[in-house]
Formats: C-alpha cells, sequence, structure tokens
C-alpha cells in the first residue's frame, strides 16, 4: 500500500508512505529536506563522541561503527547490551541530543500514526561497504510502546525485515538517502538487519552509510 503525504510543506515533492507491516512503515525521500541540517548537527555530535567499534558479549566486532547522543547511549560489551548515559569511550554524557533530531523524528512517527514520540536515546550507526548488521531484535529498551525511527544517509542498503523468530522469512527493502523507517505497536519486535553494504560512492556521504535511530529507551 502506498500514498502520498503532504504532512511536511518543506517537501519539493510529496513523500511515499510505504506500508511493510501492520505498524512498520517506509517514508520515502522524508529526510532529504532536513538532510543538510542533519549531517550539520551530526557532525557536532561526533566531535564529541567519535564512531568507534563495539564488541559483541559473544566476543565479535561490531562490523559497523556506532555513536549515540541524547540521555541515553546504546552500549555493548562482554556483559551485554545495555543504555548508559554515559559515554565509555569518554567516560562523560552522551552529546545532547540535536533539536533537529527530535523535530523530525516526531513529525516522522506522526506521519505513520505515532503521535506525540519525544525519543531519549539516539543511536548513530557507521557503515562502510561490506560491514552489516545481521537479524536481531531491539528490546533492551523498557518502553516498548515506544516506536523507533530509523533515518537513512548516504550510500543505499538491503534491509532485511523479518519476523517474531530468528528463523522466519525476512522481506528484504531497498533504503535509500533519505528514507525513513518507523515501526512500533504490533511490529515493535520484529527482527531486522542489514545485508553488507555494497561498493559505492555517495555524492554527499561517500563510501559510507549512516543510519540514526531514535528510540525511548528510559
Ligand atoms: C526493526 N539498525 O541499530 S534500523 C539498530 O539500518 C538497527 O542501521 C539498522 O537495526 C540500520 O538496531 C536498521 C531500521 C529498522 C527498520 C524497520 C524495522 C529496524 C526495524 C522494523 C521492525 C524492527
Ligand atoms: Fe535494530
Amino acid at each position: 500500500m502506498t500514498l502520498d503525504l503532504f504532512a511536511d510543506e518543506d517537501l519539493q515533492q510529496p513523500a511515499r508512505l510505504q506500508s511493510i507491516s501492520e505498524q512498520g512503515f517506509v517514508l520515502h525521500g522524508f529526510a532529504l529536506p532536513w538532510a543538510e541540517a542533519l549531517l550539520q548537527a551530526l557532525a557536532g555530535v561526533l566531535i564529541q563522541s567519535p564512531f568507534r567499534h563495539m564488541q559483541t558479549p559473544g566476543g565479535f566486532t561490531m562490523s559497523a561503527r556506532l555513536s549515540s547522543c541524547g540521555e541515553l547511549g546504546w552500549t555493548s560489551d562482554c556483559n551485554g547490551y545495555s543504555y548508559s548515559p554515559v559515554d565509555p569511550l569518554r567516560k562523560q554524557p552522551w552529546p545532547a541530543m540535536p533539536d533537529t533530531f527530535l523535530a523530525l523524528a516526531e513529525a516522522a512517527a506522526g506521519a505513520a500514526g505515532f503521535e506525540h514520540f519525544v525519543p531519549d536515546a539516539c543511536l548513530i550507526n557507521c557503515y562502510v561497504p561490506g560491514a552489516k548488521m545481521s537479524l536481531h531484535q531491539d528490546k533492551n529498551e523498557r518502553s516498548l510502546e515506544a516506536p523507533i525511527v530509523s533515518i537513512s544517509l548516504g550510500l543505499p542498503a538491503v534491509f532485511q525485515f523479518g519476523g517474531f523468530e530468528r528463523s522466519d522469512p525476512a522481506q528484504r527493502i531497498s533504503l535509500f538517502h533519505g528514507d525513513i523507517v518507523v515501526w512500533g505497536g504490533v511490529d515493535r519486535l520484529r527482527y531486522h538487519g542489514v545485508l553488507p553494504i555494497q561498493p559505492g560512492q555517495h555524492p554527499v556521504l561517500g563510501e559510507q552509510r549512516i543510519n540514526i535511530t531514535l528510540r525511548k529507551a528510559g
């Protein structure tokens, strides 16, 4: 199902809302009018808390590098996954959540039917060609009622959108610069992942894909 969205007056062309499950949506191009402001705010965050590799509890190194901003940041180490108010690299609070992130997250969530979304955690993933994210569930957030908003920038990715068991078949959905995925409600705990990023050059971001996910973790 697709329909046009006129929620954002800044859009040159209306973004396309694609339903991928009962409460999962791709908002094609929704972030394009915000991209410059997003990247500028992101640069400010990364000066403070740069991208770094993290270890999985099983002792593997994740192929995407990541950072966080907001009250809570996502961390992984030999003890497991958790949200923490402190950046373990700097031993200081994570950078503040930029206003543009909050405003775009609320607008995108609203366009997908989730009103008044106020995230307190923002995980930023950076993929170079070959990097991937294996199928997983996002279940470390305390409030599973809130949706998650995911903003894709840079090189395209093939996103895997599965079921509620790891072995369930997964849809494959291409995500491009400026696309946003919003999911929540009954689809909040679906398995999902990202296939290895293909080599390429993005005109704005070069040889990388950046994914910004906004969550209510606390
Ligand atoms: C989950 N990131 O950081 S987000 C993560 O593109 C993460 O970097 C991926 O998964 C990334 O935890 C994917 C996009 C996404 C989209 C739709 C979903 C995750 C979803 C639907 C259901 C569950
Ligand atoms: Fe995830």
